[in-house]
């Protein structure tokens, strides 16, 4: 008995006006403490949802080659930018996402200036591509050509779309779904897949003046909830550490 409470127990000396004061730290207490934080983290570990989530941040500064923006008579225009998330579901079968595009002319209507309307929207993935090594083809498009999310509703359209413009200003939103058999010059989103997790593939969108790619964002993946979890788990614990010997100093 004396042996457990002296591994439990760590004596510390206080010192202050009249002398050092002795105390007993119960470090079984913390480590208790520090067992059952544990748990809790397997615990969240094992109940989070086995969804992947990615986020682009679409800017016309990661397109390796670009002009302008100008209008067609060489006028600047306002910069276009966006972002994009992404779930990537339990099964790995199917990567859903939304995107939210400014400054660049959805309907060809909504800026008078040619120069801005939008051509095609895709995703770009796989190798990097020669001769310049700083571009992917493109794997799965949702607007414009070529047109992969072949069970949208927007597939019959003219263009074949996935987006919706904004009711005033310039711009729009994107959202579809890239199903496991759908792709674009024989790759399918499984077949994709490693260079998905690895961070490899992008969101671009293109324009009338910017062909080749006037906003393109890098699709990264952002902390699981389970990550998240384990992180909440971590300062909870410490908190409650701090606490447990601020109590036992100040007895
Ligand atoms: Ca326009
Ligand atoms: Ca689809």
């Amino acid at each position: 008995m004396a042996k457990n409470v002296l591994t439990r127990q760590t004596p510390l000396t206080l010192a202050g006006r009249g002398g050092g004061k002795m105390c007993w730290l119960n470090t079984g207490s913390a480590m208790n403490i520090i067992l059952k934080i544990f748990i809790l983290m397997v615990a969240a570990v094992g109940t989070a949802h086995a969804v992947v989530l990615f986020e682009a941040t679409m800017t016309t500064s990661q397109e390796p080659v670009l002009v302008g923006p100008t209008t067609a008579a060489g006028a600047p225009r306002a910069t276009p930018f966006g972002t994009a998330s992404f779930v990537l579901n339990d099964a790995m079968n199917a990567l859903s996402f939304t995107a939210t595009v400014f400054n660049i002319d959805f309907t060809g209507t909504q800026t008078a200036d040619v120069n801005d309307n939008l051509l095609n929207a895709h995703i770009h993935g796989g190798p990097l591509t020669p001769p310049t090594f700083t571009t992917r083809a493109v794997v799965w498009g949702f607007f414009g050509t070529p047109f992969n999310d072949i069970n949208s509703p927007g597939a019959g359209l003219s263009p074949a779309s996935d987006c919706t413009p904004f009711a005033t200003g310039v711009g729009g939103t994107c959202a579809g779904t890239w199903d496991a058999s759908e792709g674009n010059g024989g790759q399918t989103l499984i077949s994709q897949l490693p260079f998905l997790l690895s961070n490899q593939d992008y969101i671009n969108f293109h324009t009338v003046q910017n062909p080749g790619g006037e906003i393109r964002g890098q699709i990264v993946r952002v902390p699981e909830p389970g990550s998240l979890a384990l992180v909440g788990c971590a300062l909870g614990g410490i908190y409650l550490v701090t606490r447990r010997k601020a109590a036992t100093l100040s007895v």
